[in-house]
């Protein structure tokens, strides 16, 4: 008894690709999920993709034992400038294991007390940013969290500093990266007559790809003249790190590799992350109200310590809602390792991948009940009450996001700071539009910030000696 998977209707050589939309394809797919159910087939021309997004069926793909990490299309696109760093790299590749043994300790909490005064610092020149604008002027929310999240990890990874919120324009790697990236995705939707047209953009995206290598190869060979001047950063820890169990070390060629991966997926995903939560409590006042005075309880007038930013649950709870709802890395792909069925009716050959719809994903009512479209951070208060395999916006097993720990720390804070210092005006009505490139933004959000004075933070005294210690 083994049923056909439902399919769109089909447009000839072309198959289901008419009805995509391919600036916004997740959101075409969501549609389709829609109409066709929680699981259904793409037919690209010449490959076809098969979408998950219910809690139930991901319960099956996300079995570790039955299936493991595909390095789909798009992810093969982006190996031209991510090599094989962990993000797109199989399991089975010698350097995934080794850089993940070596890299875990960096992303552990204890890092995570390492980075913040870093973190702090950063953050601190966003408020600063904003608390100097004049009376009519608006914050480009999408561009200073780009700013903030890019120097971020610029600084606590490698020691950089990008300075971006000292310039007009973005850095120029920012605007390489966004542009090789979109290139990658586009040359995945092509077809393969058209990309060989594409000339133009394929000189670009070459040169846009050499400028990054350069950039970052330069940070190696620096850090390798200058020596070893005890810095705790990512690049200190890859270029002493050896792998427990090869007993080898990272290449200078696999270091380039992490080093533009963690900048891409440590900045893209997490500056989304914060504009949509930034967006979801301008439009929700009595949710930012709630968190602020969670935040007046917690920090009065204090920069965060890092025992504080722990405290702040409920700016967490809005952040696990922002991510429910708009998860800024919002598919990924497996492939199944044997022979199988899923859901009892579909059979599976070994090698079949599937696509997790992590917004879709969820929306399946079924674990979240009817009100899935309502912005609720109330549903995380108890973790336990968390529908299982329904919540995955840091993807799933061994292949999760290393980086989780790094940016929920880090936008906990600057959502806190945010909120200690501003309330968010929304002066232009603005109207949700999700831009997708690898990841998820809501294009051209805007918003007033208005200089808190009903609470007088900057008096309140230190409720507990800034020292901070860890706590998980
Ligand atoms: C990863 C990740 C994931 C999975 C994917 C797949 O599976 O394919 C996901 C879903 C994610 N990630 C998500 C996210 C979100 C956010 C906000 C983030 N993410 C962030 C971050 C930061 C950093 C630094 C990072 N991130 C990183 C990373 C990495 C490296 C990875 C890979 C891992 C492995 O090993 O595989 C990831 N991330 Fe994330």
């Amino acid at each position: 008894k083994t049923n056909t998977i439902p399919r769109p209707k089909e447009y000839g050589p072309l198959g289901n690709l008419p009805l995509l939309n391919k600036d916004k394809p997740i959101q075409s797919f969501m549609s389709m999920a829609e109409e066709y159910g929680s699981i259904f087939q793409f037919q690209f021309p010449g490959r076809v993709s098969t979408f998950i997004s219910s809690a139930s069926l991901a319960g099956e793909i996300l079995d570790e034992n039955r299936f493991d990490k595909h390095v789909g299309p798009a992810l093969q696109k982006v190996r031209a400038f991510g090599g094989d760093g962990l993000f797109t790299s199989g399991t089975g590749e010698p350097n995934w294991k080794k850089a993940h043994n070596i890299l875990l300790p960096s992303f552990s909490q204890q890092a995570m007390n390492g980075y913040h005064d870093k973190m702090v610092d950063i953050a601190g020149q966003l408020v600063q940013k904003w608390s100097r604008l004049n009376a009519g002027e608006s914050v480009q929310v999408p561009d200073d969290m780009t700013r903030l999240t890019l120097d971020t990890i610029g600084l606590c990874g490698f020691n950089f500093r990008f300075n971006s919120f000292y310039r007009e324009d973005m850095h120029p790697f920012v605007e390489k990266m966004v542009r090789a990236l979109d290139e990658s995705m586009s040359q995945s939707q092509r077809l393969g007559i058209q990309d060989k047209l594409m000339v133009r953009s394929k000189r670009q995206y070459k040169e846009d790809i050499d400028y990054m290598f350069e950039l970052v190869d330069g940070l190696i060979a620096e850090r390798k003249e200058a020596g070893d001047q005890g810095e705790d950063d990512l690049l200190s820890h890859m270029l002493k790190g050896v792998d427990p169990e090869t007993g080898e070390g990272l290449s200078d060629e696999n270091i380039r590799f992490q080093i533009i991966t963690f900048l891409i997926a440590g900045h893209e995903t997490t500056s989304g992350l914060l504009s949509f939560a930034l967006y979801f409590l301008m439009k929700h006042p009595d949710k930012r109200k709630k968190a602020q005075a969670e935040v007046d309880e917690v920090l009065g007038g204090d920069t965060p310590s890092f025992k504080q930013v722990k405290q702040l649950k409920y700016v967490r709870m809005v952040l696990n809602e922002a991510l429910r709802l708009w998860p800024t890395a919002p598919a990924f792909s497996v492939y199944a390792k044997e022979d199988t069925t899923l859901g009892g009716q579909y059979e599976v050959e070994k090698g079949d991948a599937f696509t997790l719809l992590i917004p879709e994903l969820h929306r399946d009512k079924a674990a979240w009940g009817e009100d899935v479209e309502v912005f609720r951070p109330e549903r995380f208060e108890d973790p336990s009450s968390v529908p299982s395999n329904a919540f995955k916006p840091f993807g799933n097993g061994q292949r999760a996001c290393i980086g989780q720990q790094f940016a929920l720390h880090e936008a906990v804070l600057v959502l806190g700071m945010v909120l200690q210092h501003f309330d968010l005006v929304d002066d232009e009505d603005y109207e949700l539009d999700v831009k997708e490139t690898l990841t998820l933004k809501p294009e051209g959000l805007t918003m007033k910030v208005k200089t808190r004075k009903e609470v007088s933070v900057f008096q309140k005294p230190a409720k507990e000696p800034a020292a901070s210690s860890i706590e998980e």
